[in-house]
């Protein structure tokens, strides 16, 4: 059987579906395994998402708005745009936030592999993904003249794996896919298999916060 790669949507604490997940796909330690970031926050239980991240051999991770937001507040003593559910995230991480945080400080922005690039929202094709700064990568969603979505501008052939921008359905596009179906919000926690292209769901136990409107 061919190596897999296997890519894995937000999480958002939601580490009972993320074990779902990784039961249905049949992980084996020969995969490999990609966070496309923002693991914590808002679900139920952000801690033990992150100690499967640093304790999971096969898994690499890019890093995600949440786990910047919370870079920030280590270095600068400031969360940035503050929720409540960050205090229950804080809390939870308890006595250990220094750990976890070195481990969020050591992920990268981007991967790439054969044929593919990770990122956790997507980049402005129209400049190379190297001059984008690690905020703009973990959350721009449209081009901030355009206002249209940055994918629909991307021609380019690497493929792009990313999430962030949560859909009720997978997003999928010839070059391009978005893994985001909103676990945390009641949807799907999806993962994508490389080179196969097969998307792998599994439904959220719950709902564990409201989200208004979906797309
Ligand atoms: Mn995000």
């Amino acid at each position: 059987m061919n190596k897999r790669t296997i890519f894995i949507g937000d999480i958002h604490g939601c580490l009972t579906e993320l074990k779902e997940l990784l039961r249905k796909l049949a992980v084996r330690p020969e995969d490999d395994l990609i966070s496309l970031g923002d693991l914590i926050c808002k679900g139920p239980d952000s801690k033990g998402v992150l100690d499967w991240a640093m304790k999971t051999k096969n898994l690499r991770v890019i890093i995600g708005n949440h786990e910047l937001r919370y870079l920030l507040y280590w270095k600068e003593g400031l969360i940035p745009d503050q929720k409540p559910y960050d205090l229950k995230t804080v809390r939870q991480l308890g006595n250990q936030f220094g750990r976890y945080m070195k481990f969020l400080d050591s992920l990268p922005a981007t991967i790439s592999g054969r044929g593919w690039r990770a990122v956790h929202a997507g980049f402005d094709p129209r400049h190379s993904i190297e001059s984008q700064s690690k905020w703009e990568l973990t959350n721009i969603r449209r081009l901030a003249d355009t206002k249209k979505p940055w994918y629909e501008s991307y021609k380019g052939r690497e493929f792009i794996v990313f999430g962030h921008w949560v859909r009720r359905e997978i997003l999928q596009r010839k070059n391009a896919v978005c893994l985001d179906t909103g676990c945390v919000y009641g949807g799907q926690l999806s993962a994508f298999i490389w080179p196969e292209k097969k998307i792998v769901s599994v439904r959220a136990k719950r709902v564990y916060r409201y989200k208004e409107s979906w797309l």
